[in-house]
């Protein structure tokens, strides 16, 4: 039975009891002339507020709170352009499967169609940006929205959800009405898999000579690394983590590979290639995964895990769809796995062995460069050493670009959530407000934020949030003096005309970050590398340390837009022929 709490409160008073009952302790935004009602109430809330400097960053912030944490990040707009500045994240969050509830302002109800000043249509335009939004009416529906929206961004695949609230429904008096059910009847999570698929599965997976686990941003979400874990321990099955996955098996893992695709190692991408039974576990087959669909796992029979029924045959027809909540399919299918073992692993022990043997002959030769230099800092020394520092236990945030891949590719992450970044939209600008939402969400935890020189002077203004809340976010500027991952782009494939891809001023680290408050140093020397970050982390506030590297480095292995992914390339213009 749902009743009326005792006191009579404002929209905005019950759009904070709602954010309490959700279990929100802190949310990024910004405010604006129709959310002022809001903020006012805001004043007087346990609930903290962080200002951002630019609604994107809210956005990302909020993403960063919830890719560290598993919970709903939340953020807030005012209307018009706070709200078409929250674009951006929610398409972001959209593509990664990110639970976030993003709050807007609107104009008052009266003036909605009349072109009101900061008026824009936020619901439309944020359709297609979102799993869900919601335009408020009425006060008295406020309550079940609010919570309407925490659950569906929460549940089956997460996503954004959108909650637009005129300005006079803020205003409104009324009663916090609780909601004690969701019932929607429109929305249907499949969540256990079907049993006699899963059966199958394992059978698929014991009597497989070469098979070969594909885990996608599903088992972070899911929460279904030990499962994940499990299965791959019980049946010694070797593992590659997706861009979005990394840490879902740790990378210290004897049977992790690395990350497969377009910057994916030559084993994952041989073993994805060769392999004659694909797991793939909440992932998406994405096209810098898969690189060219036809001749992609071209000899496997694929088992493909997914929440959402959407994704199975989207780019690659499985044998064995399974559409449910990969940790419990996992749970299920492990069980099945062990009753099958005695019958099952003696038999195919020769086969696995050879495949074995031919990844790990795969891994020897060609491993990731990690080659150093006398007189100049590779990036790959860079993420080397943050490598080290970290132990694959930091919280790692990264922009987009070369950093982003070269981070990706030698950094270990031992657990989830330690790895933070845009993948699915490549957003940049997302590593430095990213790493303010963890460092808040985890205060516990030392936070890198590794940009490229672009990326962050997209971010500049956000260096004012992490100092004002004195967050110990280590800021590593990955300069190369230039737009690197567009300028490899140039020179492999555009003849190495170079253009508008150089970055020739960049501001002296030790001043912008002194503006701010905080400690700032450029390096150029390897030398100076290890001392220095090791000096960032001892700081007890934030750090801003630049670091200049190798301006003509790629990242290898590269596969070619267009390309199978066993046509990986290791240099500018030697395909390696597989
Ligand atoms: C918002 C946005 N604009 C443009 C791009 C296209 N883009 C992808 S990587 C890249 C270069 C990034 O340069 P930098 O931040 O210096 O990182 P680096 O590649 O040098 O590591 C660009 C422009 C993007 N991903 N996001």
């Amino acid at each position: 039975m749902q009743t009326e709490t005792g006191k009579l409160m404002n929209g905005a008073e019950i759009l904070l009891e709602c954010l309490a009952r959700e279990g929100v302790d802190c949310f990024f935004g910004y405010p604006g002339g129709v959310t002022l009602p809001f903020y006012d109430a805001l004043v007087d809330s346990h609930i903290r507020h962080i200002l951002v400097r630019h609604e994107e960053n809210a956005c990302f912030a909020a993403e960063g709170y919830a890719r560290a944490t598993g919970r709903v990040g939340v953020c807030c707009a005012t209307s018009g352009p706070g709200a078409t500045n929250l674009i951006t994240g929610l398409v972001d969050s959209m593509m990664d499967s990110i639970p976030i509830v993003a709050i807007t302002g609107q104009v008052h109800s009266k003036l909605i169609g009349s072109d009101a000043f900061q008026e824009a249509d936020t619901f439309g335009i944020t359709r297609p940006a979102t799993k869900h939004n919601f335009m408020v009416k009425t006060l008295q529906e406020l309550p079940k929205i609010v919570h309407e929206a925490f659950y569906i961004a929460a549940s089956g695949r997460p996503g954004p959800v959108l909650v637009d609230i005129p300005k006079d429904i803020f205003q409104a008096r009324g009663h916090y009405v609780p909601v004690d059910t969701i019932h929607l009847p429109g929305y249907k999570v499949f969540t256990e898999g079907h049993t006699g698929q899963i059966r199958r599965a394992a059978q698929l997976i014991w009597e497989a000579e070469k098979p070969f686990v594909y885990a996608g941003g599903g088992i972070v979400a899911a929460g279904a690394s030990p499962e994940l874990t499990e299965l791959v321990e019980m049946a010694d099955l070797p593992a590659v983590c997706t861009l979005m996955a990394l840490g879902g098996l740790s990378s210290s893992h004897p049977n992790f590979i690395s990350m497969p695709g377009m910057h994916g190692s030559y084993a994952a991408n041989m073993g994805m290639t060769d392999c004659d039974l694909l797991i793939a576990l909440g992932t998406r087959f994405d096209d810098r995964v898969t690189g060219q669909l036809q001749s992609f796992a071209r000899h496997a029979r694929v088992i493909h895990v997914d929440i959402d029924p959407a994704e199975i045959g989207k780019n690659r027809t499985p044998d064995i769809p399974i559409v449910g909540d990969v940790k419990r399919v996992l749970q299920k299918l492990n069980k099945v796995m062990q009753e099958l073992e005695a019958e099952f692993k003696p038999k195919k022990a020769e086969a696995r062995r050879k495949w074995w043997t031919q990844i790990r002959d795969w891994k020897e030769e060609r491993p990731y460069d990690r080659s150093r230099a006398e007189g100049e800092i590779k990036p790959q020394h860079l993420m080397d050493e943050i490598d080290r520092l970290s132990g694959g236990q930091a919280i790692v945030t990264s922009d987009v670009g070369q950093h982003q891949m070269w981070a990706a590719q030698l950094i270990r992450f031992n657990e989830p959530r330690l790895w933070i970044n845009s993948g699915g939209l490549g957003a940049m600008g997302f590593g430095l407000p990213s790493a303010l939402g963890a460092q808040m969400a985890r205060p516990d935890k030392l936070v890198f934020a590794i940009c490229g020189d672009g990326g962050f002077q997209m971010s500049i203004p956000e260096l004012a949030t992490i100092a004002s809340h004195a967050l110990p976010v280590k800021i590593i500027v990955m300069n190369n003096g230039c737009l690197g991952m567009i300028r490899q782009w140039q020179e492999l494939f555009y003849n190495n005309r170079l253009s508008s891809c150089e970055l020739d001023s960049f501001p002296d680290a030790e001043k912008l970050a002194g503006a701010y408050g905080f400690k700032g140093r450029t390096i150029d020397k390897p030398w100076q590398l290890a001392q220095a970050l090791e000096e960032a982390i001892k700081e007890p506030g934030p750090y801003l340390l630049n670091v200049r590297v190798r301006r003509e480095e790629n990242v290898y292995p590269m596969v070619p837009a267009g390309a199978g992914i066993h046509e990986m390339v290791f240099g500018p213009v030697v395909p390696v022929s597989v």
